[in-house]
């Protein structure tokens, strides 16, 4: 059935994608299973719109579909922050300046919420000087960028040197991701770390909230 869920979801059919997650999940699919196929249709997505098959619209539409079978999902995951454990420790995120996309940070953070993170997410298109400020107020253990652009790589140097010379950079571990970034843009903005995917985001902010 999950492969019906990706063919439903990239082709625009939300009450068919809608309907045969909920029956899947109620059949005992794992809630990451069904994720997954999101994740795979919204790659289809992307493609048909690069090829011009797909317009802003239908982007949208699979936005909403991916926050409607994610509000499905989330109840489902025994480690959900919605179980009213203990945190596993501070993320501050956001989309950097001048970049809008938002369906990759939403992932990362669905699935960072998911696995007990207490997550605070700034939006898009988040100022410089905003980052700064949360990172200030609420000290987090973890800041992660994302951005799609190649204009983000900027924005996400340019905010970890703020943070540095705010003299809150030994403080907190910087992951980004999203799009074309990779490890040479890691090493291009000083962040500590870069993840190809939400999966990635979850084992770094594992790893340095359990190693500290
Ligand atoms: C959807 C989309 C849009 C939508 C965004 C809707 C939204 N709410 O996000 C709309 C139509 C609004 C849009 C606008 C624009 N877009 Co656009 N867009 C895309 C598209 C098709 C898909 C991106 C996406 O959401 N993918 C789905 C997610 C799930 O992708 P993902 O990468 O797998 O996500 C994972 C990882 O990235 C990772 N991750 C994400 N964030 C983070 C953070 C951390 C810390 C970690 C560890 C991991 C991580 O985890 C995610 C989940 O597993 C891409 C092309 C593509 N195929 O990628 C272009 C693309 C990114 N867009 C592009 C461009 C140019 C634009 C515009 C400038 C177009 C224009 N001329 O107006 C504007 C930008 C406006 C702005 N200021 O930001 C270019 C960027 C090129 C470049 N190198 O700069 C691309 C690559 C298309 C292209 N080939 O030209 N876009």
């Amino acid at each position: 059935m999950t492969q019906a869920i990706v063919e439903a979801f990239a082709d625009m059919l939300e009450e068919e994608a809608l309907d045969l997650a909920r029956r899947s999940l109620d059949e005992g699919t794992p809630p990451l299973v069904v994720l997954e196929a999101c994740r795979q249709a919204m790659t289809i997505v992307g493609n048909r719109f690069e090829a011009g098959e797909y317009f802003v619209p239908e982007l949208i539409l699979a936005g909403e579909m991916l926050r409607e079978i994610s509000a499905m999902v989330k109840p489902r995951m025994a480690d959900s922050a919605d179980a009213g454990g203990p945190k596993r420790g501070k993320i501050v995120m956001g989309t950097v300046e001048g970049d809008i996309h938002d369906i990759g940070k939403d992932i990362v953070y669905f699935m960072l919420d998911v696995n007990g993170f207490a997550v605070t997410d700034l939006g898009v298109d988040v100022p410089i000087e905003t980052f700064v400020d949360k990172v200030r107020e609420l000290r987090p253990d973890v800041l992660a960028l994302s951005g799609f652009l190649t204009l983000s790589y900027d924005a996400m140097k340019n905010t970890i040197q703020a943070l540095e010379a705010a003299g809150l950079r030994g403080g907190v571990k910087v992951m980004i991701g999203g799009g074309a970034v990779d490890d040479q843009i890691r090493v291009y903005s000083g962040a500590d770390a870069f993840g190809a995917d939400a999966m990635a985001a979850v084992g770094l902010a594992k790893m340095w909230t359990e190693a500290s």
